[in-house]
């Protein structure tokens, strides 16, 4: 029988009560937005969907023309359905408040609207990441305060990853799901439950141009895979980077694997590279939910306490036994 994500979610609700009804609607045009932003995608060049759009973002990055056109269908589709008090994103500073004219809901919604943006124009899969938490009690205005919850007080956590399939990942909090785009049904259906990832690994994935700028112990870690069967792990590594965190963790919570993005020399004075709170937070989760682990080299990323939205942090996350070996290498350093 299949089981397409509104059933999936139903029966969460209604048997489980690992949801309530509004994070049941919040999940359901969660997944109706990103259908949206995977027909835009396929569109690709038909769509004149390519390209810069020639502004900053809050990181100082370029926006591409998808980086906008996803976040403001995230906003539209969440905006008026009464499930949300507000909406964090990568492309905007600040937080979005629903409109005075719509209803206000107990959620916060946080998210990359497309991550992997330089695989946009040479058509390499790219994503969406979503975290949902939920508004402190006592907060009537809701304000950027409200969102820094460390990511052990999400609620649901997910992405959408855009590849040869349309693939969207899921988890409550009771392990992890997957459900494939039916294009002819346009519904996402349950492809996978309860993933589990392998506690051992031969793959690895990081950014190798960045080496020379690394930290002691990620180059000891990787300079140690890459010795293979004549080094202290004895046995031979692969390496794997899309350099779209949505498709590379795909891949592990598929496979197995560890994915890096580490402090380094380029710019001391940032933590590392990936956000927080719409990237890190919820990949962590869904890795956790799935048996891997996932720490910035010294803490696990899930107790970090956010002390701004857009703040960034080291990521060492995938399969249990090479992130604890990481860890080692990071204390003892
Ligand atoms: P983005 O949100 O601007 O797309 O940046 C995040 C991406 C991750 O998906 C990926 O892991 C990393 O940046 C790739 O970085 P690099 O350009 O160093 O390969
Ligand atoms: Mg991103």
């Amino acid at each position: 029988m299949t089981v397409s994500l509104s059933r999936f979610l139903v029966e969460q609700q209604r048997e489980k009560g690992h949801l309530t009804p509004e994070l049941r609607l919040l999940l359901e045009v969660v997944a109706r937005a990103c259908k949206s932003i995977s027909h835009v995608v396929n569109k690709g060049a038909l769509g004149e969907v390519l390209g810069s759009a020639e502004t900053e973002n809050v990181q100082g990055e370029v926006q591409k023309k998808l980086d906008i056109i996803a976040n403001d269908v995230l906003i539209e589709a969440n905006e008026w359905g009464g499930h949300l008090a507000a909406m964090a994103s990568e492309e905007m500073e600040s937080i979005y408040l629903v409109p005075h004219r719509y209803p206000k809901g107990e959620y916060l919604l946080l998210f990359d609207p497309l991550d992997g943006s330089s695989n946009i124009d040479v058509n390499v899969s790219i994503g969406t990441i979503f975290s949902v938490l939920k508004k402190p009690e006592d907060s009537l205005v809701v304000s950027e305060t409200d969102f820094l919850q460390p990511g052990s007080a999400q609620v649901a956590a997910g992405y959408c990853v855009y590849g040869p399939q349309t693939t969207l990942v899921l988890t409550l909090g009771e392990g992890v799901f997957m459900f494939t785009l039916d294009r002819e049904q346009g519904s996402f259906l349950l492809t996978r439950e309860h993933v589990q990832i392998p506690k051992d690994t031969k793959e690895f994935a990081i950014n190798m141009s960045n080496m020379r700028h690394w930290e002691a112990p990620v180059k000891r870690y990787i300079d140690e895979c890459l010795l293979g069967s004549e080094g202290p792990r004895g046995k031979d590594f692969n390496m794997r980077w899309i350099a779209s965190m949505v498709a590379d963790v795909h891949r592990i919570l598929t496979r197995g694997g560890v994915f890096m993005y580490p402090w380094d020399k380029r710019e001391p004075n940032k933590p590392g590279k990936l956000r927080l709170m719409y990237e890190a937070n919820p990949m962590s989760w869904l890795i956790e939910q799935a048996g891997g682990a996932s720490t910035n080299g010294r803490e696990r990323i899930l107790d970090i306490q956010p002390k701004t939205l857009h703040e960034r942090v080291s990521v060492v996350l995938g399969s249990k036994h090479e992130v604890e070996l990481l860890t080692q290498y990071h204390l003892g350093s």
